[in-house]
């Protein structure tokens, strides 16, 4: 990943924006999901870590909880796979490796599934999950998340594809194999990387995914 060239994380705020190959610059915050927007209900809320934990046994977060842990900010874009990015988005929130220091991985573990409300879910590798960006927002540009966006809670994984950032987080599968989540199982590419326009599934080369 060169740094040197316009538009590259690093480079000048003037020079020219850089979006993935196939994608289109939107202005202001296009809403995308699938199903409607859930009512977040403090009291039966909770975050979940579960599957092949380090110990075998799971850990809930209530709200309050899960929003006393230490944050972070990052700034990044957002691709959604169908071809609007929309940019500078500011994220605030616990990063994903904090998550993993409080609830260790299994060694064996290779993949989590990132779990929304209504049975949404992404599949990530191990390694997508703890990159430095991935974060569980819960405020963006400075305000509270809305509905929309995905309060309470979202995960942010700015190196991928949108639908590999669940709005209305709930829960992190640690997984000893690969499982493909919703838009993985739907014609979408099983890894999601933008720079690589990795966007659909027929696209998957010879160890990029689960048989479909
Ligand atoms: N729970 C849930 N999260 C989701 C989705 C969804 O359908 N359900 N869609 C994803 C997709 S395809 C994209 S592009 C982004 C869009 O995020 P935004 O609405 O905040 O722009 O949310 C992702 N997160
Ligand atoms: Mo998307």
């Amino acid at each position: 990943m060169g740094g040197d060239h316009p538009g590259a994380p690093g480079s000048t705020p003037t020079a020219p924006r850089r979006v993935p190959p196939g994608q289109r610059h939107v202005h202001g915050w296009p809403v995308s999901h699938y199903g409607p927007v859930p009512r977040f209900r403090p009291e039966r809320w909770n975050l979940r870590v579960f599957g092949a934990t380090a110990g075998g046994d799971e850990r809930t977060w209530s709200f309050e909880e899960f929003t006393a842990l230490p944050h972070t900010t990052v700034v990044a874009d957002l691709h959604c796979a169908t071809g609007p990015t929309s940019t500078d988005h500011e994220w605030f929130g616990i990063a994903a490796t904090t998550v993993l220091d409080l609830a260790p991985p299994s060694p064996d573990v290779t993949h989590v599934m990132a779990w929304a409300e209504y049975g949404y879910a992404a599949n990530l590798r191990l390694r997508d999950f703890t990159a430095p960006e991935t974060l569980l927002a819960t405020h963006h540009n400075g305000e509270l998340l809305t509905a929309e966006h995905g309060f309470p809670l979202r995960l942010v994984v700015p190196h991928l594809y949108g639908y590999k950032s669940p709005k209305w987080l709930r829960g992190i599968e640690y997984l000893t194999e690969d499982r493909r989540g919703f838009w993985e199982a739907r014609g979408y590419h099983n890894v999601g990387d933008p720079w690589k326009e990795q966007r659909y599934s027929h696209q998957e080369r010879e160890g990029e995914g689960p048989a479909l």
